[in-house]
């Protein structure tokens, strides 16, 4: 009880002065020179091909629903090349419908393009080849950087017509192997096409060019009282064409929504050209098809997002952060529910981190301070309000915390007092993707899962893994969204084979989503059956079809690679 005592009177005295605007900036240059080990990648036709006989079995469980069809899929695929991609052995291979880039088709695009936005150098290649995680690597052998729509619609026109396979990439940041190449498909980064269309600061609606880097677009719109309505630890690379289209959740989500919910309009091109002007500034429009939501978290693979508007919300003046420590997970669940009962309008983020994840950053990244040093607890939540009134929000988050401390839902905690405080706290939470690239090899998860099962998972994990790897569990509480990684020093197939399909059983089994945020990219184009039917998968393929009926965008990606009849 004193403990308790004493760790309240620290809460409620260090919560005297915490007005801050924005959290910390990392910058993600320095990460692209990280040495991870390299895998297996995509050389033209080069494919790891492994013998059938020693395609991986997995063990396909009676509870999920859908099991039959996982399994008809399963035994389909073991039948084609094997191709494996750092943690996640993928079947794939070349299709051999796409062309290979010739001479006359570079002069093509230095044509439309300018020598100077056509690259074929080394340096800039294998950049733009390898993901954010070093972990899928593709072959291509040219990256073109457009400035216009006009120029995207032409390059699109002219791969559709001769069959040359796309990757559009945004920053790069992906997780899921989504914005790099598998073989040899050309890169088409927007990042030039980066300007601020326009502004209403009445309505909060911005227009722009979908390679603004989603930091910039926050820092301009902070500067005329807004801010963007997501946000996220890559948010200095990551351009709101990428962000629009993985559908990027973040930090921001329990406050402002799912982009389905912010983005207004979208201009996209299509595979054979066609600009579809879908860039609409109303809040209601109900004439039909709402066709800008299939661009939404579809990953590159049915258009080339140019353009997009955007609903910001009023930058409010008064900003509290709490870094909490709790002793067990039911006691995260109950604050969520504290939280939400008595911070209610002005509740702007609920994240926690467990033991591991504190660990883990704590060891490898620089400068960072343990805010409750006195000991290591089982879990951290940051808890963060916006509000528009100091006095009555840092009454509102000093009365609920003092409640939670009695009520023994929270074990110790401090309240930021300025901006560089509540950077550092960020930085915690922020920084654990990065951390974990610094440790080693890893396994990484995004699921979306009842909130009251969802560290069941972890738990159940380092059961099965045992000392050979560490497992952490972290994300966004208040969107039931869990982030599962496995941390090992190096890649090792046994390992994965321990994670995989447990992993995506049990979401399924528990009804959850196996992405919450990240998409599926290349890493779960297969195993989209857990969480959609066969019906929607059809569906959708048939949408794929009917958008890029030669299939030249992103291919491999997102769906499985041999859909059911
Ligand atoms: P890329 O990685 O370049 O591409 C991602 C996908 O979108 C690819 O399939 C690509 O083909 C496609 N694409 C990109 N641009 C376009 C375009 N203009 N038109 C059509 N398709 C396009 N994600 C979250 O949801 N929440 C988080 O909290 C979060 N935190 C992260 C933290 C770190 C440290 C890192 C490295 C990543 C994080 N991510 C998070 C994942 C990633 O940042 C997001 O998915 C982001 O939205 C990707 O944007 P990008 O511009 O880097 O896209
Ligand atoms: C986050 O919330 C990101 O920090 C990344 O979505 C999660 O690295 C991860 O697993
Ligand atoms: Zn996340």
């Amino acid at each position: 009880m004193e403990k308790l005592f004493r760790s309240s009177q620290r809460l409620l005295n260090q919560s005297s002065s915490s007005i801050f605007p924005h959290r910390s900036n990392p910058n993600f240059e320095h990460l692209k020179h990280i040495s991870g080990s390299s895998y297996v990648y995509g050389d033209i036709c080069n494919a790891y091909i492994k013998p059938y006989f020693e395609c991986e079995t997995r063990n396909l469980q009676a509870y999920h629903p859908l099991k039959d069809y996982v399994g008809m899929f399963r035994a389909k695929t073991c039948r084609i090349q094997y191709k494996h991609f750092g943690s996640t052995a993928t079947t794939v291979q070349r299709d051999p419908s796409f062309s290979i880039l010739s001479s006359d088709d570079i002069d093509y695009f230095v044509e439309i393009l300018g020598e100077k936005n056509v690259f074929q150098d080394e340096d800039k290649l294998s950049t733009a080849n390898m993901d954010w995680m070093r972990k899928y690597k593709g072959s291509s052998k040219l990256l073109l950087q457009p400035r216009c729509t006009e120029e995207v619609s032409q390059i699109l026109k002219y791969c559709n017509s001769r069959r040359l396979a796309v990757v559009p990439q945004g920053g790069n940041t992906g997780l899921v192997g989504g914005s790099v190449p598998v073989f040899d498909e050309v890169i088409v980064n927007i990042g030039c096409m980066n300007n601020i269309i326009s502004f209403d600061k009445v309505s909060g609606i911005l227009v722009c060019e979908a390679g603004c880097i989603l930091e910039n677009l926050d820092s301009f719109l902070i500067n005329q009282g807004f801010l963007m309505p997501l946000d996220l630890g890559a948010k200095g690379s990551c351009q709101i064409g990428g962000n629009v289209s993985t559908n990027a959740g973040g930090l921001r989500f329990v406050r402002y929504g799912s982009l389905h919910g912010n983005v207004l309009g979208i201009e996209a091109v299509l595979a054979d050209g066609s600009v579809i002007d879908m860039l609409g500034t109303l809040r209601k429009d109900n004439t039909g098809y709402d066709l800008k939501h299939l661009f939404i978290g579809s990953e590159g693979s049915l258009g080339i997002v140019t353009k997009v508007s955007i609903l910001t919300p009023l930058k409010l003046s008064s900003i509290n952060l709490a870094f909490l420590a709790c002793n067990d997970y039911l006691s995260c669940q109950k604050l969520l529910l504290e939280a939400r009962r008595k911070l209610g309008e002005i509740l702007s983020a609920f994240e926690f981190l467990d033991h591991e994840s504190m660990g883990m950053v704590l060891t490898h990244l620089e400068g960072i301070r343990n805010p409750l040093p006195s000991s290591m607890y089982n879990f951290y939540v940051l808890i963060e309000t916006t509000g528009s009134d100091e006095s009555y929000d840092k009454e509102k988050l000093e009365a609920f915390l003092l409640r939670s401390m009695e009520g023994g839902l929270i074990s110790d905690g401090v309240v930021a007092q300025d901006i560089n405080q509540a950077s550092s706290f960020w930085r915690i939470r922020e920084g654990i993707t990065e951390a974990l690239m610094k440790a080693g090899a890893v396994y990484k998860y995004d699921l979306s899962l009842p909130v009251e099962k969802m560290y069941n998972l972890v738990e159940e994990m380092r059961l099965r893994l045992g000392l050979s790897a560490k497992v952490l569990g972290y994300g966004h509480l208040g969107d039931a969204n869990l982030h599962l990684n496995v941390s090992t020093l190096q890649y090792d197939d046994s390992i994965l084979a321990q994670i995989e399909p447990f992993v995506y059983e049990w979401t399924s089994k528990h009804r959850g989503s196996i992405s919450a945020e990240h998409g599926l990219g290349l890493m779960k184009a297969n195993e989209i059956y857990y969480t959609k039917s066969p019906e929607t998968v059809r569906l959708m393929v048939s949408i794929k079809k009917l958008l890029d009926p030669n299939g030249i965008l992103n291919p491999y990606k997102v769906l499985p690679h041999s859909p059911l009849p």
